[in-house]
């Protein structure tokens, strides 16, 4: 109540916005030739995540998952490709997903590039 008093009422409600507003849940994927790691994901679905990806690798992956990607909400839907079905990573680069995965289920993961190397994997959202 200090504070109120100090900072006024927009301060307070700036503060209840920030408090109502949990941060995304992190989950990490690192890419490299020829695999992700994990290679398995499992999501809560409705919870908000930060995808935090990294391609480690010396050639281009993909993060291809395009039933998933479909059902989930995607806060920041301008890093995946134009038909929405995939991440592009180009070596060195770090990119972070905002995601509220939708329908429960099971779904494909893989690197649309080197899926017949066995670059694939699976996403699970409970
Ligand atoms: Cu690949």
């Amino acid at each position: 109540m200090a504070d109120i008093a100090r900072y006024g009422v927009p301060a307070a409600v700036g503060m209840l916005l920030i408090a109502a507003t949990p941060a995304p849940a992190p989950l990490s994927v690192v890419m490299t030739d020829y695999k992700f790691t994990p290679d398995h994901l499992t999501f809560q679905h409705g919870v908000r995540y930060r995808v935090h990806l990294e391609n480690h690798g010396k050639e281009t992956h993909e993060f291809t998952a395009p039933s998933f990607l479909a059902t989930a909400k995607i806060d920041n839907p301008e890093i995946l490709n134009r038909e929405h079905t995939e991440i592009v990573m180009q070596p060195g680069d770090v990119k972070d997903v905002l995601l509220t995965p939708g329908k429960p289920g099971t779904y494909d993961l893989r690197c649309s590039d080197h899926d017949w190397n066995g670059m694939v994997g699976g996403i699970t959202v409970e």
